[in-house]
């Protein structure tokens, strides 16, 4: 439970939590309905909060406005950072995303270091910091979200702010090694001890920063090391570093997946299988997710049990993102390729292998597919946590389904004793558990995905939130 409501919560992120666009003549500001909306929104409602972020539209949009409309249908309030094309360029897909995202990933090939993305990554962090100063009240609980914002804690402690700073990380935090091949280093940790509480998704994460802390700058000192978190001095200060791993609402998947329209949708797709098994992979789409490694495993599994031929599906569904990058276009064409290929090789008139879509799903359809699918094969390369590995439990609430899940997935941490784990590097063993989530008894399904759905209602976004505002409201 949340104690000491009367201070208000200021949440910093990337994007605003609204979609802006223009539908006929009017503009319009449509609340967002992703996971940390739903989770925050609440809070951020009863304790008239305040949002700030970039708001992603372009000059024209008479933003005041929306933003006042915005709060009075709400009951919470936004303030918006603009940016300019150069600066979302080299601030967000330059430095965030083609520096920091691939290296906090472990893929060191897909870095690119430039020092002007990194300078003007500080400039709009600066400028974040800046809109900060200018809205918070004395008694605000400041809370500022993932890598693209790093450095705004830094610059919050240079204007001298004496609010409470939080800080958490949805990405993973790479081990110290990785980590030295930034060639801003030192300054990127500075600004990460400049929070009093930094959150991360699991322990492994936790102990890579507290590690490269230590070895890359000799003043910081591990004061105690404590279950939940790990005590630092820094310059004369005490940084809280524990592990927060961000959640799902349960209640709202186990409650969609029961609803008629889910129900009628679910026995609509499993009409048109006759019989077959649905395998269901659903990503954004990203060369961190491991997707055509998944392809090559479900092809090894055809090629190495041939029952298998006609009797499942992997239904892959890809949700288009940062489309204008290279290497986002490069890995939508290795797809296209690799799905043409396998159809063509096993394909028959009655049977598809692959049923691979690339769009966004209404909630109805995404939640249909949970619902009925005997097998989720979510495999990351790696990935901060993994949402949709418990959306698919929640949905499952037939309690049948089978998850193979990716050992590099912060999820995997809590979800190791019902999930069929597997290195998706590992292409004959990722086979192999294709074929053994296909074979399972219903009895052993049963065991494992009570014990998933357990683990995931009793763990769910209302206990993260919870857990990492307390621990902001003692600092
Ligand atoms: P993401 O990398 O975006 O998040 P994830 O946690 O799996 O990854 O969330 C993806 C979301 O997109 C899910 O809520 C899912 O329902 C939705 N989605 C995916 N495909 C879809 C489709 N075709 N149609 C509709 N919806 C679709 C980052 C980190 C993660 C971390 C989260 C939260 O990379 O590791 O779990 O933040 O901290």
């Amino acid at each position: 439970m949340l104690q000491e409501q009367q201070r208000r919560l200021l949440v910093v992120s990337n994007r605003l939590p609204v979609v802006i666009e223009r539908q006929a003549d009017k503009w319009q500001i449509i609340p967002g309905s992703g996971g940390l909306v739903t989770a925050l929104a609440p809070v951020m409602r009863q304790q008239k909060g305040l949002w700030i972020g970039w708001p992603g539209c372009d000059e024209e949009a008479p933003l005041g406005q929306l933003l006042d409309r915005f709060a009075q249908d709400n009951g919470y309030s936004l303030a918006a950072v603009p940016l300019s094309a150069d600066e979302v360029e080299r601030y967000y897909r330059g430095f965030s995303n083609e520096a920091l995202w691939p290296l906090f990933h472990d893929l060191l090939g897909f870095c690119r270091f430039s020092y002007d993305n990194w300078q003007v990554y500080l400039d709009v962090n600066r400028r974040f910091a800046q809109v900060v100063t200018e809205h918070a009240k004395a008694d605000d609980l400041i809370w500022v979200h993932d890598y693209q914002l790093i450095g705004v804690g830094d610059q919050l402690r240079a204007l001298k702010m004496p609010q409470p700073l939080g800080y958490f990380l949805h990405i993973p935090f790479p081990a110290p090694d990785l980590f030295r091949r930034l060639p801003w280093k030192d300054q990127l940790i500075r600004s990460l001890l400049a929070y009093d509480l930094l959150g991360f998704q699991t322990q492994r994460d936790r102990r890579n920063f507290v590690n490269t802390a230590t070895s890359l700058l000799s003043e910081v000192e591990v004061v105690s090391r404590k279950r939940h978190y790990d005590v630092l001095q820094f310059e004369g200060r005490t940084v809280r570093v524990g592990h927060f791993p961000i959640s799902i609402d349960f209640d709202e998947f186990d409650n969609g997946a029961r609803s008629k329209e889910v129900e009628d949708a679910a026995w609509y797709l499993h009409e048109n299988l006759r019989g077959r098994q649905l395998m269901l992979g659903v990503d954004r789409l990203d060369y961190t997710k491991g997707i055509p490694e998944r392809f090559l495993a479900f092809e090894r599994a055809l090629e190495k049990y041939p029952e298998l031929i006609t009797n499942i599906s992997l239904m892959q569904l890809v949700v288009p993102s940062r489309t204008l990058v290279p290497d986002y276009q490069n890995l939508k064409e290795t797809l296209d390729q690799l799905a043409g290929r396998i159809n063509a090789r096993f394909g028959q008139p009655e049977w598809n292998p692959i049923y691979y879509v690339y769009r966004t799903l209404g909630r109805t359809q995404l939640l249909a597919r949970y619902r009925t699918s005997e097998i989720a094969l979510i495999t990351p390369l790696r990935d901060g946590m993994n949402l949709v590995a418990k959306e698919y439990c929640a949905s499952s609430v037939e309690n049948n389904g089978v998850l193979i899940l990716s050992e590099f997935a912060g999820a995997a941490d809590q979800l190791r004793k019902g999930a069929l784990l597997v290195n998706p590097y590992d292409i004959e063993s990722t086979a192999d558990a294709i074929y053994q989530a296909y074979v399972m008894e219903s009895g052993e399904r049963l065991r494992r995905m009570k014990l998933l759905r357990n683990e995931i209602r009793r763990h769910d976004v209302h206990h993260w939130l919870d857990s990492f505002t307390q621990s902001l409201y003692s600092s």
